[in-house]
């Protein structure tokens, strides 16, 4: 029987930090027969030097970080004994922001993103591990970093009024990232996320942000 410290166990050499993990019901859209669904999420800090130096980086191939994920999440899943599914590869995609709240360490945001018990704002996925026993999970924190976080300032953090509480304004932020203000949310990420001190806390490296920030504003 496979326990949480094992999967933890198995990811932490690559770098990678289980998230969270629930178990499935209808409506989910997990396959039938899955048990428990693991979350895992960069591991931080030491992520970006860690994956940056696997083959995938170097091999100069697009979406290194993408095809990392797959082979080492896949293979992890595999000795783990189940499949391995992503955010990426759509569409159609998974459901990664609702399975993220369905652990219970991830909770909507007043300004819509996800934010994460561990990773702040900067809560992100690189894949999910579905397993068929249904393992014993600790229980989640009893409530969002939210709710006793003085000024909330998220909510007015974004130059471009982009990321508000009535959701995310796409073209807006887009914008914003055409003009000269907008280098410094590409070269060190999103100025919202950073805003967080649930992210702040988290060690993610401006590299990294730098590195999806170009790959969503191309
Ligand atoms: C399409 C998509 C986008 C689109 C549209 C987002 C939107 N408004 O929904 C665009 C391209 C705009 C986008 C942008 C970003 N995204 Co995005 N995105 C996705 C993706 C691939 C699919 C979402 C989807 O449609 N799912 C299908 C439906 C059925 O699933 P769902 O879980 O129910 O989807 C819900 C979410 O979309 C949610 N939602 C509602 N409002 C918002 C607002 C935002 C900003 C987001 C991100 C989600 C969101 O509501 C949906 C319905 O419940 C997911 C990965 C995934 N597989 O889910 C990442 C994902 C949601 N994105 C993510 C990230 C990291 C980003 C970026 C921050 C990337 C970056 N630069 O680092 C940027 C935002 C730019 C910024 N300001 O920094 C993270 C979560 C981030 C978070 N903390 O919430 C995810 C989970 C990817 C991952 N690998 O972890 N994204
Ligand atoms: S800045 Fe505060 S209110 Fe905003 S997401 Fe982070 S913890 Fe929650
Ligand atoms: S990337 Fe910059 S412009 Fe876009 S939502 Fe974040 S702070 Fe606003």
């Amino acid at each position: 029987m496979t326990a949480l410290a094992e999967v933890e166990a198995k990811a932490a050499p690559h770098r990678l930090a289980v998230f969270g993990g629930f178990h499935p019901g209808a409506g989910d859209g997990v396959p039938p027969g899955t048990g428990t669904v693991f979350l895992l999420g960069p591991d931080e800090p030491g992520f970006w030097p860690h994956v940056t130096s696997e083959p995938e980086w170097r091999d100069g191939r697009p979406d290194p970080i993408d095809r990392w994920s797959a082979r080492v999440i896949g293979d992890l899943a595999r000795r783990l004994g189940g499949p391995a599914l992503f955010p990426f590869g759509g569409p159609p995609y998974h459901p990664f922001y609702r399975w993220a709240l369905r652990t219970g360490r991830a909770w909507t945001s007043p300004v819509t993103l996800l934010v994460h018990d561990r990773a702040g704002l900067f809560a992100s996925f690189r894949g999910a591990i579905l397993l068929p026993e249904r393992i014993d999970l600790p229980p989640p924190p009893p409530a969002a970093p939210c709710a006793t976080c003085a000024g909330q300032p998220c909510r007015s953090a974004c130059p471009a009024g982009a990321l508000t509480a009535q959701g995310y304004d796409v073209p807006a932020c887009h914008g914003f990232l055409d003009t000269e203000a907008g280098a410094d949310c590409l070269s060190s990420g999103c100025v919202v996320r950073r805003a967080c001190p649930v992210s702040q806390a988290y060690g993610r490296l401006p590299g990294q942000s730098a590195y999806h920030m170009r790959l969503f504003h191309t």
